[in-house]
């Protein structure tokens, strides 16, 4: 007789599911495993960061799903808006329904109770299953994500695991390390802008793909050399890497990412997964003007407190560099260094609007992958 696990395995492996981004919950600690198991399954630091990842493998040609504790969706709402349901990009999310059913963490209740009217409120779709008979419901809701591209929720009751005979693996055992990294770097008076950096990277790239972060970076991006293989975000502020590396995880292209100091320290969860994952075909390009520069240039933290090119490090990613000329970041680019510090100055360059909306964007690019 089959587990409840391994029948939610099975509906996942008839969906073709290839990606499962995880991040745990108790109610599902014997889920978890089984998926590891069968499926490529990327664990995660944040949920928030999950959502770009799955939609740059989703972009790529993956089938992504999450599994997650339901808690998690209230860090990914403005990403599941801006994102899926703003590009049109499905994902299934498969959530342990934590707050109502039998749930002894007072601080569960809040959120878990009004979980079903923030999703009905935000306009994404989702199933509810309250037992094992319903379990069926899943792969409905799978199927309903892929065919309207967009995101949907299945919320699943502890009450399904109830009773499962499925075995949770004993912890792995912790080994002794070293923890080896020497560093030191000089920042320069920049010279850069950001626009001059996106030039560089415009000349040097031949059919890789660029993901250009939100804001003047993309607009710069659009007008230094407009290419379908460029996917412009309109928002999900700290995703752009993400979506970067879900790309890469599926891709044999190289995928380039122009990011920006303030959104990488939004989410420093993306570097995270790239250490942990060490994909070869990414790069980095953190183009450092130690501002919000799309807000109008308002100091953030790398100006005096915070290196990026050593934060990439102390996320497992060794092969970085810093830049600051276009002498030096061509090389850079050419090497595909995976992490690369554009030392810039804070300057934004007057570009007119995209025109394009964000299904053309993405449908162009996918398009452009193909071929
Ligand atoms: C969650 C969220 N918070 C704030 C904003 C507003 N916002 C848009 S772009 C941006 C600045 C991004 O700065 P950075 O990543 O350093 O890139 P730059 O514009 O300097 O190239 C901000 C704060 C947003 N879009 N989303």
């Amino acid at each position: 007789m089959q587990t409840p696990e391994e029948k939610v395995v099975d509906i996942l492996k008839n969906n073709r599911i290839d990606i499962a981004a995880t991040l745990p919950c108790d109610r599902i600690k014997a889920l978890l495993p089984i998926i590891a198991r069968n499926i490529k399954t990327i664990p995660l630091t944040r949920e928030e960061n999950g959502i770009g990842i799955c939609a740059g493998a989703y972009l790529g040609g993956g089938r992504p799903v999450m599994v997650i504790q339901s808690t998690g969706i209230g860090n990914m709402i403005n990403a599941l808006l801006s994102l899926n349901l703003t590009y049109g990009i499905p994902l299934p999310i498969i959530a342990s329904w934590r707050g109502v059913y039998k749930e002894s963490i007072e601080a569960q209740w809040q959120f878990g109770k009004k979980l079903p009217a923030i999703l009905e409120a935000s306009g994404i779709n989702f199933t509810v299953i309250e037992s094992l008979i319903e379990i069926d419901k899943l792969d409905e809701a799978i199927k309903e994500s892929f065919v309207c591209s967009h995101p949907h929720v299945i919320l699943i009751s502890p009450a399904v695991w109830e009773g499962s005979t499925s075995e949770v693996p004993k912890p792995v055992e912790i080994c002794a390390r070293n923890v080896d990294l020497t560093f030191s770097g000089t920042i320069l008076k920049p010279v850069l802008t950001r626009y001059d950096a996106i030039k560089v990277i415009a000349e040097n790239i031949a059919d890789d793909l660029i993901v250009a972060n939100l804001g003047i970076p993309s607009k710069e991006l659009f007008e230094i050399k407009d290419r379908k293989l460029n996917f412009y975000m309109l928002g999900s502020m700290g995703l752009a890497s993400s979506i970067g590396l879900g790309l890469a995880l599926v891709q044999k292209k190289h995928v380039y990412v122009i990011d920006g100091d303030g959104s990488l320290l939004m989410n420093p969860n993306a570097i995270i997964s790239m250490g942990a994952l060490d994909p070869r075909n990414l790069t980095i390009i953190a183009i450092d003007n130690a501002a919000y520069g799309s807000t109008g240039n308002q100091e953030t933290c790398t100006q005096s407190q915070v290196d990026l090119e050593l934060l990439a490090k102390g996320c497992g990613i060794l092969d970085t560099v810093k830049v600051h000329t276009a002498d030096e970041l061509g090389k850079a680019l050419e090497r595909k260094t995976g992490f690369i510090h554009v030392i810039a100055r804070p300057v934004n360059a007057k570009c007119p609007e995209i025109p394009l909306s964000a299904k053309e964007i993405r449908d162009r690019f996918i398009e452009a992958m193909r071929k």
